[in-house]
């Protein structure tokens, strides 16, 4: 099949989960032509069968804001008129979906039908695509894409409630590559940021006020009290300026390093004792599932979808969101024996194969078979 893939090509989990996805089925054979406005963090490396196209966007004195959406339906009518493209499957509803639509529209006068599928990722719908500058051309795009899938049965049960929409929205879970994730730390790595044997805790997020990186700050300081252990956050965003500075005022500072955004996850997460996700909500935390492959403990809310992977007492423990108190309550009962946490570690890695790249990635093929 010749798929089209539109996402964000930053470092948000919609954009990780459309270039992994695309990254994949360019494995099993088929070409794959992404359309994004930068090169995905994840593509980097060639790839046989996968196409990167470039959306360019003029510049002219007149615009205040350069007509994002009009560059972008344009090169979608021509990647699928020059590539014979079968089916856009666009990420993330704003503004992909409304893109689409023009795009389809565009192509059907000009006598080509191409399905499009739209995945529905999380705050593009439970905190921009609601808000009412937006929800009109949000509830329009998705009623009018093909198909609508979402990555959690929360997020489906959300995009109800806030939108007036009766088609079927189907869940095709978020997934990692266990055997890419599932690597043996790297100990001159492990020495380097733990010398004398502490615990490794480890947060990864876009640092917006919704992950609540606060809480994750505050909750380390509480275990640090009872484990030796040293934080690692990792990535960046609007919210990490403040807490920086912050954390260089308090006693415990040293244990705190903020290493940015890093590509290579997969060789960072091994080295982790634990994993910290503090969030008000994630649809699904895909974070969280790629620490579980690598062998780590989530201790995390119990906000939106989380529930659907952290399982409570076997892989992680959940607590409401701002119970900081009861996180590192938690995270000490995993990490102050060998044992517990041995446990602990090797049931994150079971419950991350459920969600593994080979149980998922048939799930989206059979949909475009279906749909084309
Ligand atoms: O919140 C982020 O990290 C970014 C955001 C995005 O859309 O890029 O992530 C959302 O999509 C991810 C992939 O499906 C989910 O794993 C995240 O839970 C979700 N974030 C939120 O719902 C806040």
């Amino acid at each position: 099949m010749n798929i089209a893939i539109v996402c964000y090509p930053t470092f948000g989990g919609s954009g990780v989960l459309a270039t992994e996805l695309g990254k994949a089925l360019a494995d099993k054979g088929h070409n794959i032509h992404f359309i994004t406005y930068q090169q995905p963090v994840r593509l980097a490396g060639f790839h046989a069968n996968i196409f990167y196209h470039e959306v360019r966007v003029p510049t002219y004195p007149l615009f205040d804001y350069p007509p994002y959406e009009t560059a972008l339906a344009s090169t979608m009518v021509d990647v699928v008129q020059n590539y014979n493209i079968d089916l856009l499957h666009v990420h993330y509803a704003i503004p992909h979906a409304s893109t689409a639509y023009m795009a389809k529209q565009i192509l059907a006068k000009e006598g080509k039908k191409i399905p499009v599928i739209t995945t529905l990722h999380g705050t593009d719908i439970t905190l921009v695509g609601r808000d009412k500058t937006y929800s009109p051309v949000v509830t329009f795009s998705m009623m009018e894409s093909d198909v609508l899938t979402a990555v959690s049965a929360n997020l489906r049960d959300e995009t109800y409630k806030n939108f007036n929409i009766n088609k079927p929205i189907e869940v095709i879970y978020n997934f990692v590559d266990v055997k890419r994730f599932h690597k043996k730390p790297v100990e001159a790595f492990k020495k380097l940021i733990a010398p004398k044997g502490e615990k490794i805790i480890v947060h990864a997020s876009n640092f917006r006020k919704v992950k609540r990186v606060q809480d994750v700050v505050d909750t380390f300081l509480l275990i640090n009290q009872t484990i030796p252990s040293k934080l690692l956050l990792l990535g960046d965003g609007p919210e990490r300026g403040h807490i920086e500075e912050k954390t260089r005022e308090c006693e415990d500072c040293a244990e705190i390093k903020f290493l940015g955004k890093q590509e290579q996850m997969e060789d960072i997460l091994p080295i982790a004792d634990l994993f910290l996700l503090t969030s008000e909500y994630e649809s699904f935390g895909l974070a969280a599932l790629e620490a579980m492959a690598a062998e780590v403990p989530v201790i995390s809310t119990n906000a939106g979808g989380l529930p659907e992977i952290n399982i409570d007492g076997y892989c992680g423990y959940m607590s409401n969101v701002g119970d900081v108190e009861g996180m590192a309550r938690n995270a000490i009962s995993i990490l102050k024996d060998d044992a517990t946490l041995a446990k602990f570690r090797k049931n994150a890695l079971e419950q991350a194969k459920k969600f593994d790249i080979h149980n998922i990635v048939p799930i989206y093929e059979e949909l475009y078979k279906r749909l084309i």
